[in-house]
């Protein structure tokens, strides 16, 4: 027997409420669907990792539902009867069963290092290169909100968490509306704080020239991706034309994607999801491309619970390249969590958890109380 050993792979879906509805482009989330997955080593040692997408497949086509299918009958027998240590090897053999899924690949790839860390007795961050930051600052993210409930949210927040940058979801509707109402907002908050746009990939060309200036005049201090992810060359004219940084986020869902991005001079800022990328190992790819390339990374979410918060947060303070910040808060989007110990949100910044792994447990109460029949 090596305490080392992957003895098994469990999956429960859990559907997880929000304190408040997040309306994004083309959907509104009331519930975070998450699949937990747990990776049993022979030793006793569980690791945890959360399949994650914001909301549901309208990002990137997959969903905790297909996630299950996938990791259940094809990543979870590549797994087991293997060494964690042979993590590395292990994803690239999902690469010869499993296309693309690179959801749920993370979510594999984070309970292995959770794991491992955890047998280790260390923290993952010393499994990513060890400790360049202890936390991170937090960017908090108000869906589509009328004016109103927008001011008053964001005045709540500044006061309960310090937060001093807000990142505002539109493309949801008509852009003039829409164009209005952040600027308007903007001219409401005057400058006290930092105000981001995420348009997720939803106007075209034409709409991005004419209402983009605006909202640059509005005062808006960074364009995460407006129009679609293929269109590298409409973002390099975004990027080059109007003087906003501009973020790219469902343009970089691999290594290979951020090194386009790099090559066609397309963005300012690469948005990293250890979700979207596939895990640790590609994040940390993606990352170095773009440190290289002298581009700027950002601590991005799929509004991930509280594991899969702690391993982009490990992720983030073992990689000098994320030095855009992160909006790392999808726990506190959640009505309820479902560890014995939250993470720590104050003056703008989230902590490094300590203690072996990820430095969260689970509450099994919660667990169950969350998961789907
Ligand atoms: C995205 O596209 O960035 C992150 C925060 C939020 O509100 O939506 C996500 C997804
Ligand atoms: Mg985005």
């Amino acid at each position: 027997m090596s305490d080392l050993k992957i003895a098994k792979v469990e999956t429960r879906l859990l559907d997880v409420p929000l304190f408040r509805p997040h309306g994004f482009a083309t959907y509104t989330a009331t519930a975070q669907p998450i699949l937990l997955v747990s990776v049993v080593l022979e030793g006793g040692v569980t690791g945890f990792g959360e399949g994650v997408v914001p909301g549901g497949p309208w990002w990137g086509g997959e969903s905790a539902e297909t996630m299950k299918v996938i990791v259940d009958g094809h990543l979870a027998p590549i797994m087991v009867g293997r060494e964690v240590s042979d993590l590395a090897g292990i994803m690239s053999d999902f690469e010869r069963s499993v296309a693309n899924m690179r959801f749920a690949k993370a979510a594999c790839d984070i309970a292995m290092h959770d794991a491992w860390a955890r047998a280790l007795d260390i923290p993952v961050r010393d499994l990513l290169g060890g400790r360049v930051r202890d936390d991170i600052e937090v960017t908090w993210a108000l869906g589509v909100l009328p004016l109103e409930e927008a001011v008053s949210e964001i005045e709540e927040r500044i006061a309960s968490h310090g937060h001093t940058s807000f990142k505002l979801k539109m493309g949801s509707g008509d852009p003039a509306v829409d164009t209005a109402r952040i600027a308007e907002l903007a001219r409401e908050l005057d400058g006290k704080v930092g105000l981001r746009i995420d348009v997720n990939a939803r106007w075209d060309r034409i709409t991005s020239l004419k209402y983009l200036p605006k909202l640059a005049e509005a005062g808006v201090e960074l364009f995460e991706q407006p129009t679609p992810a293929h269109d590298l060359a409409t973002l390099r004219e975004i990027t080059r034309r109007i003087g906003v940084p501009v973020m790219a986020d469902e343009s970089v869902c691999s290594p290979a994607d951020a090194l386009a991005v790099v090559r066609e001079e397309a963005a300012d800022v690469i948005a990293v999801k250890t979700t979207k990328l596939g895990g640790l190992l590609e994040s940390k790819k993606t990352a170095a491309i773009a440190e290289a390339a002298g581009l700027a990374c950002h601590g991005a979410t799929s509004l991930e619970g509280p594991f899969g918060t702690a391993a982009s947060l490990h992720f983030a303070c073992s990689t000098k390249a994320i030095s855009y910040g992160s909006e790392l808060f999808g726990p506190m989007l959640l009505k309820e969590s479902y560890t014995t110990e939250d993470l720590v949100y104050a003056d703008g910044v989230v902590k490094l958890p300590e203690g072996p792994g990820l430095g969260l447990e689970p509450d099994w109460d919660k667990i169950n109380h969350f998961t789907r029949d």
